[in-house]
């Protein structure tokens, strides 16, 4: 196969980057519509030549065949041999998705139907005030961004997060808790990951030395969002509590899957449902819009054109909107995990950048903070500002100051400010031509939130494609978790183990 730089649709990309004007002499309007979600992508050193020519690239790279597969449940996750069916979580009962021949929607809607009872049961009921979600990773970041993003529209009980296996992290939670009305959601596809596990421990012997409550209370309080049903019963979960989450759902895709059940909690399985349908709008939008028109394509092949052509390294997700405060972290593993490889899917080495670093912060927090280096470093690093139309507090001279400075910040990136206009300080010239993207969402809704994600999860698809790297493993995380398993059985082995762990192993 012939290697990405080496295709003739590359090599013209690269000529034809040198004959653009800077960004700021462009005039550009590109935007894009979609069910209450706008892209505007004017603001990109790119011509309508450009985009054909990018356009010419995906297809020269089997875009379109990939998209197909990966929807027809094709084994797109080849080292790992499994299908990525996420988008199954979010269709209508009567889409057509089938693993090997098989129909999967009957077991998806059948464990919606059990969401759904078990969240309107504990929101009726009102006994619980407090559920508590231990996962790490794609078991903790998609739902607690989602809680964060949709927490205007939370009543009881509340939703707390555990990830972390620093011990704080749970006894800080657990602290404020009453066993009698909380529940546990242990969240964790393979129901063995060392950091989850500790705290679910710890939770059920917090739970157990308690005066009030003992094993016979633990179906009541304890439920597993889990693929592994030997490890869920030795910990003590009855089957019945057991949530499943499917081989072809990837952790950090997984956040319409069982591990949305603290969304469902937290907002209601009707808001929940809403954020499926917004996902699955924009499924079939990546699905059916031809590649010009489609957004999560056109996002996916600007990134590749700042990455690859621009030598940028770094991208920053902007949110307006401070309930989105988790958002960038969510997209950081979605993005990095997904593309942050060095070998091709069939195992070659690769000579050319993949996934960049993502960061990010809500606006206008990141405004006093690192922005500096977005206006004057010596980097240029391409940015997402995310803006929504309708206020969602109801705080109308808050909300019009908000996004007055969102969209100052894309002007002041593309536009700068000249030396003569700086009166002459060098330390205050803006070079400008710094690129961005604004997506605009009527308002911060489940649906238009659902839109949003999976907007970034084909815009990461997109690119792996492209990257010719499978999107969907995560050997990376590996060895860390091998040598942290090391030190914890051998004890440790170098002169810096041996001063760090001393103390603690002394007190154990
Ligand atoms: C995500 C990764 C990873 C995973 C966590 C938690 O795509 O696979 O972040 O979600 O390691 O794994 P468990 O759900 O198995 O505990």
């Amino acid at each position: 196969m012939i290697s990405l730089t080496q295709r003739p649709e590359w090599i013209d990309l690269k000529a034809h980057k040198e004959t653009l004007p800077p960004l700021k002499e462009m005039n550009n309007n590109f935007t894009l519509e979609h069910q209450g979600i706008y892209l505007d992508y004017s603001k990109n050193t790119i011509t309508k030549e450009t985009l054909d020519k990018l356009v010419t690239l995906a297809k020269a790279c089997d875009l379109e065949a990939w998209r197909e597969k990966l929807f027809s449940g094709e084994r797109v996750n080849n080292t790992e041999n499994r299908s990525v069916l996420h988008m199954a979580l979010r269709a209508p009962k009567d889409a057509d998705f089938s693993i090997d021949g098989k129909n999967i929607m009957p077991s998806i809607y059948k464990t919606l139907q059990r969401m759904k009872t078990l969240s309107d049961t504990i929101r009726s009921e009102g006994k619980i005030k407090d559920i508590v979600n231990i996962g790490i990773g794609g078991s903790d970041l998609g739902p607690h961004m989602v809680c964060e993003a949709l927490k205007h529209l939370a009543d009881t009980p509340r939703i707390h997060f555990v990830s972390n296996v620093d011990g704080a992290h749970i006894n800080e939670t657990l602290k404020h808790l009453q066993p009698e009305t909380t529940i546990f959601l242990i969240a964790s596809k393979t129901f063995v990951t060392q950091e989850t596990m500790t705290n679910a421990h710890t939770a059920r012997e917090w739970f157990l030395n308690s005066s009030s409550c003992t094993e016979e209370d633990i179906p009541k309080h304890f439920f597993a969002l889990a693929a592994n049903k030997d490890s869920v019963m030795e910990f003590g979960i009855p089957e019945e509590n057991m949530i499943p989450f499917n081989d072809w759902v990837g952790g950090r895709y997984s956040l319409h899957s069982s591990i949305g059940l603290s969304i469902c909690l937290s907002i209601g399985f009707e808001n929940f449902r809403a954020l499926l349908d917004g996902a699955y709008a924009m499924d079939k939008h990546f699905r059916t819009a031809s590649l010009h028109q489609n957004m999560p394509i056109i996002l996916g092949l600007l990134g590749i054109w700042y990455r690859n052509f621009w030598d940028t390294n770094a991208h920053a997700i902007l949110p307006y909107a401070q309930n989105l405060h988790r958002f960038p972290a969510f997209l950081q593993q979605m993005d990095m995990e997904s593309n942050g490889k060095s070998v091709t899917r069939d195992g070659n080495p690769i000579d050319y950048p993949t996934g960049p670093i993502i960061f990010g912060e809500s606006g206008t927090n990141g405004q006093h903070a690192f922005y500096q280096l977005l206006h004057q470093g010596t980097s240029i690093i391409p940015s997402d500002f995310i803006l929504i139309k309708k206020s969602y507090n109801g705080n109308k001279d808050h909300h019009k100051k908000l996004l007055a400075n969102g969209l100052a910040q894309t002007d002041a990136l593309m536009n700068g400010k000249t030396l003569a206009e700086a009166d002459n300080a060098p330390h205050r010239v803006f070079e400008g031509n710094r690129p961005s993207n604004t997506i605009v969402l009527d308002e911060l809704s489940p649906f238009h939130l659902g839109q949003l994600i999976a907007l970034y999860e084909h815009k990461v698809f997109v690119q792996g494609i492209l990257w010719n790297i499978n999107s969907f493993d995560q050997y990376g995380v590996q060895l860390g978790k091998e040598l942290a398993h090391n030190i914890l059985e051998k004890g440790p082995q170098t002169p810096l183990h041996r001063y760090v762990l001393e103390d603690v192993l002394k007190e154990l």
